[in-house]
């Protein structure tokens, strides 16, 4: 078999960067093989450096929910440009995007942009101890918050893919803070409450649970650790950076009517350039310099190029109907799927909310998951690696991991949706 360019390209890359990548989940570590070099996006498709186009299931992790290379985002990214690519000084866009996402979010008074999501939740947990003076957070088993030491701990996405024991190099000390629960588990939310009183300055939850797959929250559940923190007197962060705009216009808080002391953004919110907000109530975000004393400062935060990239990606999804035809595909895809896979007696759970979905294929006796340890003992990870390769070969791409979401655009068509079905559905006849 004559090699492949990305197989050169991976090759070298190993000789370059550690692991031939910028972001581990991106190697293809759990479901093996090599990954495809893209050369180009357009609408839901990419183009590997070998010539294979594949519709696109995860479009950047999330960002690209105008698809790739939209003409909006393209010409206004060129125009924006040719004025310069940052100032490190304000700019009317960052004005501008504030504005938009503190109309569009519904708890949301007051933003301050950063450039990833890693940045923004890291900064959200620092206001939260430096308003409640308090030390000690609460995060979920499985859940995945970017890779600031303090949040390395049990974490999802990229750890729970390579199976890894949380990472080296994060000092004891760091994570000694750190608390965890089971996701899902409210009473062992309070437990933590009860077993330091005055002593939590924050709990920090995905709404859904995305980077551990797709676990939704049980009824109440997310009410009721926002009910916790008030009883206890800390503040309820949602990390909302991949749930942002996703869910709904307004995020998965307003999809289920919460009201969140500090959000947590990134992703759609630029449109797939370099870009993540915390955000919250006025009163919370006026400690943060140089308005209040907590620091936190960036080189490119808010740079012109990502407030426009993001500016053209929202005023275009909250046109009428857009995103509600991007949740309706949404729906049909998995709906289709879940359907194929009960006429294939095929074990698997499978979810939406919105834009964005996932699903497991489940071991023989499994019980529902629900939460990171049932995710780790009914995933059946070398059947979910059979299937994506199966797909890629048949020019649908999948996320390469068990472990993460997956995502639609405004570019994915019904043909397209209809497409992916039937490929699934003569797969799982196999499988
Ligand atoms: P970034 O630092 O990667 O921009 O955002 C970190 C982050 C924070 N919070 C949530 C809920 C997230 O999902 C993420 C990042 N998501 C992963 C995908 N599951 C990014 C993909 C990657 O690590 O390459």
């Amino acid at each position: 078999m004559e090699t492949t360019k990305s197989e050169k390209l991976f090759d070298e890359a190993q000789g370059l960067i550690p692991g031939g990548v910028d972001s581990p989940v991106r190697a293809f570590r759990s479901v093996g093989g090599t990954p495809r070099f893209i050369a180009r996006g357009q609408g839901a498709a990419v183009w590997d450096v070998d010539g294979n186009r594949y519709l696109d299931y995860v479009l950047s992790w999330g960002p690209l929910i105008l698809g790739h290379a939209h003409p909006v985002v393209v010409s206004a990214l060129s125009a924006a440009a040719q004025q310069g690519t940052s100032y490190g000084a304000p700019t009317a866009l960052e004005n501008e995007l504030a504005r938009l996402v503190i109309d569009t979010v519904p708890s949301i008074e007051m933003i301050r942009f950063v450039n990833s999501g890693t940045e923004a939740t890291m900064s959200a947990l620092r206001l939260a101890r430096a308003y409640t003076g308090r030390s000690k957070i609460i995060k979920f088993a499985g859940c995945y918050h970017g890779h600031a030491d303090m949040l390395l701990v049990q974490a999802g996405s990229g750890v729970a893919t390579l199976g890894l024991p949380d990472s080296p190099g994060v000092p004891a000390a760091t994570t000694a803070d750190t608390l965890t629960a089971p996701f899902n588990d409210i009473e062992a939310a309070r437990r933590l409450f009860e077993t330091y009183p005055d002593q939590i300055a924050a709990v920090i939850v995905e709404p859904i649970a995305a980077n551990m797959g797709f676990v939704l929250p049980k009824d109440g559940y997310l009410a009721g650790l926002h009910d916790l923190c008030r009883e206890f007197g800390a503040l309820f962060i949602l990390d909302e950076v991949m749930t942002g705009f996703r869910v709904s216009p307004g995020g998965a808080q307003a999809y289920w009517d919460l009201d969140p002391d500090i959000t947590c953004l990134g992703k759609v919110i630029g449109g797939g350039l370099p870009v993540g907000a915390y955000a919250g109530k006025k009163a919370i975000m006026e400690t943060v310099a140089p308005a209040g004393p907590m620091y936190q400062a960036g080189t490119l935060s808010g740079n012109p190029l990502a407030m426009t990239a993001g500016l053209a990606t929202i005023r275009s999804l909250l046109e009428p109907g857009v995103f509600d035809g991007i949740a309706a595909r949404t729906a049909d895809l998995v709906e289709g799927i879940k359907a194929a896979a009960i006429s294939a007696r095929l074990p698997l759970q499978a979810n939406y909310a919105g834009t964005m979905f996932g699903f497991y294929f489940l071991r023989e006796q499994a019980s529902k998951i629900v939460d990171y340890g049932s995710a780790k003992e009914f995933a059946d990870t070398e059947r979910y690696g059979r299937f994506f390769h199966a797909m890629l070969e048949r020019g649908f791409y999948f996320a390469p991991s068990q472990f993460e979401a997956g995502f639609l655009s405004i570019a994915h068509n019904d043909s397209d949706v209809a497409m992916t079905v039937q490929a699934a559905g003569e797969l799982f006849a196999k499988m």
